[in-house]
């Protein structure tokens, strides 16, 4: 595809003739472009996901559209994000090893990204929904935040490098400010685009009328926009991970933007509690055993973050953030600043966690895993007991020391009748 083409959205029927030449593709799939074949599959609330294969191989082909494909062109969104998701995946794989697809190519005027097929992985959330389990799944969340936490940040990186990478995201302006109104502002008032389960009228009118919870919010949106400590991935749920029954991979960080340590992994947190809260729904043999489950992988992954965290304070620390300088060359022990550090960046996480769960419920962009719980009546109870846990996560972060209180306050709202 020539670099000079306007853009122009790919279809099933045109992408093999337009990437026919393309040789990330043709490395792959082989030269007749005539024997590819093009699939759309792309579920996300944003753009043109294909999957191309012929009989040598196969890759993903994904294009934003210049509008929010959830909603339609009546919300216009520039296709130069495709060139911060690219900018994101280059890091990520640089951070992490072997957590995020290959890039192959990236075309910044057609705002598309040629990458790695995860195969046979599959969307996590689907996984969840279903009650399939997935071997070293909590770890791989915890070692993914924490590298990509450390590592992107000036504990870690030449403060040069961090500052000008800062400078190079700023750039994006409405992927941050999508975020900001969907996840930390209209879930709390009648916003035009927010939809909820009518049965939870009462409960959400009291939720909306809380001014210490909106104002606590509104307090962590400040830190989302304002403290740049780190890359995040910044939207980490279910449905930007895809899995086997023993391999991870993180996908779709189309919605990095610098911002808190604490980010991913309170989002991330929040989805696997919502998997948590749905299961009732779905299932009924093994309910018990799989929401363990659920609640074994939060906690492996809030151990493994800190683990992670600690080793790389130790192992990497060479940011201008608490110089070894400052600490071990003057004979100072630095773990007591290293674990108040992950006892602030707990407390946020469990804040941005108590936001998430609400906004899944309350906003725009919904969830699966209540959302396909076709009869309201059903579906209440279970969204009442997450949003009821998320006001106490964003009030009372503080008491929530450790994943065992979390998993004990998920226990106890799992066995609230509310509705
Ligand atoms: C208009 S985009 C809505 C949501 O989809 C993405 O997955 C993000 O979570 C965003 O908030
Ligand atoms: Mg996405």
């Amino acid at each position: 595809m020539s670099n000079s083409a306007a853009y122009e959205p790919l279809t099933p029927e045109s992408l093999a003739g337009r990437l026919g030449t393309l040789e990330a593709v043709t490395r792959r799939l082989g030269p007749d472009y005539s024997q590819w074949t093009v699939h759309e599959v792309g579920d996300g609330n944003l753009n043109l996901v294909f999957i191309v294969a012929s009989t040598t191989g196969s890759v993903i082909v994904k294009q934003a559209l210049p509008y929010v494909r959830l909603v339609g062109d009546s919300w216009p969104l520039p296709l130069y994000r495709a060139f911060f998701e690219n900018c994101a995946l280059v890091r990520q794989a640089q951070r992490t090893q072997g957590c995020v697809p290959e890039v192959f190519h990236f075309d910044d005027v057609q705002a598309l990204i040629v990458m790695e097929h995860l195969r046979p992985h599959v969307i996590l959330r689907n996984k969840l929904i279903k009650g399939e389990r997935v071997a070293g799944l909590g770890i791989f969340v915890g070692e993914f935040c924490a590298q990509t936490a450390f590592r992107g940040s000036e504990l870690s990186m030449k403060s040069a490098d961090k500052k000008a990478d800062v400078g190079i995201f700023s750039g994006n302006v409405e992927i941050p400010a999508i975020s900001e109104s969907l996840v930390f502002t209209d879930p709390y008032f009648a916003a035009a685009r927010n939809s909820h389960n009518h049965l939870l009228d009462p409960l959400v009118e009291s939720l909306r009328s809380n001014v210490e919870l909106k104002s606590r919010v509104q307090k962590m949106l400040m830190k989302f926009a304002s403290n740049a400590e780190t890359m995040l991935h910044g939207d980490l749920h279910s449905g930007s991970i895809m899995s086997t029954d023993n391999e991870s991979k993180v996908i779709d960080p189309e919605f990095v933007q610098y911002g808190p340590m604490s980010f991913d992994l309170g989002m991330v947190t929040a989805n696997f509690l919502m998997a948590y809260f749905s299961q009732p729904a779905h299932r009924g043999d093994e309910l018990d055993d799989y929401q363990q489950w659920i609640l074994s992988v939060i906690s492996e992954s809030l151990q493994t973050f800190r683990t992670e965290f600690r080793r790389l304070w130790n192992t990497e620390r060479t940011g201008m953030l608490f110089p070894t300088s400052l600490f071990e060359d003057q004979g100072h022990d630095s773990s007591m600043a290293c674990d108040q550090l992950l006892a602030d960046i707990n407390i946020d996480a469990m804040v941005f966690c108590g936001i998430e769960m609400h906004r899944r419920c309350l906003s725009l962009a919904h969830n699966a895993d209540f959302e396909k719980i076709e009869d309201p009546a059903i579906r209440a109870p279970l969204e009442a007991r997450n949003l009821e846990m998320g006001a106490q996560l964003i009030l009372e972060a503080n008491t929530v020391s450790d994943e065992s209180l979390l998993i004990s306050m998920a226990e106890r709202y799992n066995q609230r009748n509310i509705l």
